[in-house]
């Protein structure tokens, strides 16, 4: 169609050819005829689809929540990471570390490592927010994971300097029902398909069940089983350290017989460590406070530690030849030369 001839609808009008209004318009514009009709002819033209070329190719929005295994498996093509799993049971206070870890993060470095980056920042900051008093819950606590749904995989990126390499730490977290399952049915084991991506497993002893006195010698009882169970059933196999987390050290200290249970949970450890080495199975034991709810005063404990322990960057390998003394070899004698 040509444009030029339909720029008005008067059909005597030149304008296209002289730029005269026939209404004496000026400017040409404000004749309400006046492209009226090339408006009309643009807006019926059929826009031509796109070639190959030109199509654009969709991309991903992502929603900065947690990560299910098949994004951490696309992930982890990406990126080197380091997985820790952690592992226990229901309100053991897996959730809230998780929470923790990140709220020291918010507000600095830690143990010498800088935040550099998270694909889950959305799942860090609603648990973080349930975890607070803040949160206007009756209690300050994550919420309730079923048994049925998946690990969720959370990710943190941490780098020692400005322009360092960063070390991208991915934490898994599960429902504690999941786990508590799989330690009477081992059959069930091999649903936790986090626990093979696990470099690092870590367990969380519940400081609160242990310093109560009805409780503790059962659920000691438990926690040892749960290890020994997902050990003999190789689901720790891929794991370089197992590590047991005393939680809620806060509840320790702040009950009236402190010393008391002190000497119980230092006992259970020495106790803990001395029963698996002697299976051949090396454990590190650590305390920690994620959330000091029952003494302020003790404030967060241990958190600088576990991050130092998860994050750290390797040292890289020293592969420099070292130098021979008295070689037989002359260019092996030209190494200790230099
Ligand atoms: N006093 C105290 N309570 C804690 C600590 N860590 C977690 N909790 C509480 O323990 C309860 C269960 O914690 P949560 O993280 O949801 O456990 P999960 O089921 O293992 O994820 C919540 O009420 C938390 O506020 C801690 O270090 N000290
Ligand atoms: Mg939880």
């Amino acid at each position: 169609m040509n444009i030029a001839t339909t720029l008005c609808q008067k059909p005597d009008c030149l304008v296209a050819q002289n730029g005269h209004c026939s209404l004496g318009m000026d400017p040409v514009e404000q004749c309400p005829n006046y492209a009226q009709a090339a408006t009309q002819a643009e807006t019926n033209v059929e826009p031509a689809p796109p070639s190959e070329s030109t199509r654009v190719q969709p991309i991903e929005i992502c929603s900065g929540d947690v990560m299910n295994i098949e994004e951490l498996a696309i992930f982890s093509r990406r990126h080197r990471v380091r997985t820790v799993s952690l592992i226990g049971e229901h309100k053991a206070g897996k959730t809230t570390l998780i929470a923790a870890v990140y709220a020291k993060f918010c507000k600095g470095p830690v143990a010498g490592l800088q935040f550099a980056g998270s694909r889950t920042l959305v799942g860090f900051a609603k648990r973080h927010h349930l975890a607070l008093v803040d949160s206007k819950r009756d209690e300050p606590t994550t919420p309730r994971t079923s048994r049925s749904e998946p690990a969720a995989f959370f990710h943190l990126a941490v780098r020692a300097e400005a322009r360092g390499r960063p070390v991208h730490l991915i934490i898994s977290d599960r429902s504690g029902e999941a786990y508590a399952a799989a330690r009477t049915d081992t059959s069930l084991i091999e649903d936790l398909g986090e626990l093979q991506f696990a470099e690092r497993a870590v367990f969380i002893l519940d400081g609160a069940k242990l310093s109560c006195r009805g409780q503790r010698a059962a659920y000691g009882r438990q926690f040892k089983q749960m290890i020994h169970a997902f050990h003999d059933n190789g689901a720790l196999a891929n794991a370089r350290a197992i590590e047991i987390l005393a939680t809620k050290t806060d509840v320790t200290l702040s009950r009236p017989d402190t010393d008391d249970q002190t000497k119980y949970l230092d006992d259970y450890e020495q106790r803990l460590i001395a029963e698996f080495h002697s299976s051949g199975i090396k454990v590190g034991f650590h305390r920690i406070c994620a959330l000091p709810k029952s003494k302020l005063s003790v404030g967060y404990l241990g958190l600088d530690d576990v991050i130092e322990r998860w994050a750290h960057p390797e040292q890289s390998l020293d592969v420099s030849q070292k130098a021979i003394p008295d070689a037989a070899r002359q260019i092996d004698r030209l190494m200790t030369r230099w």
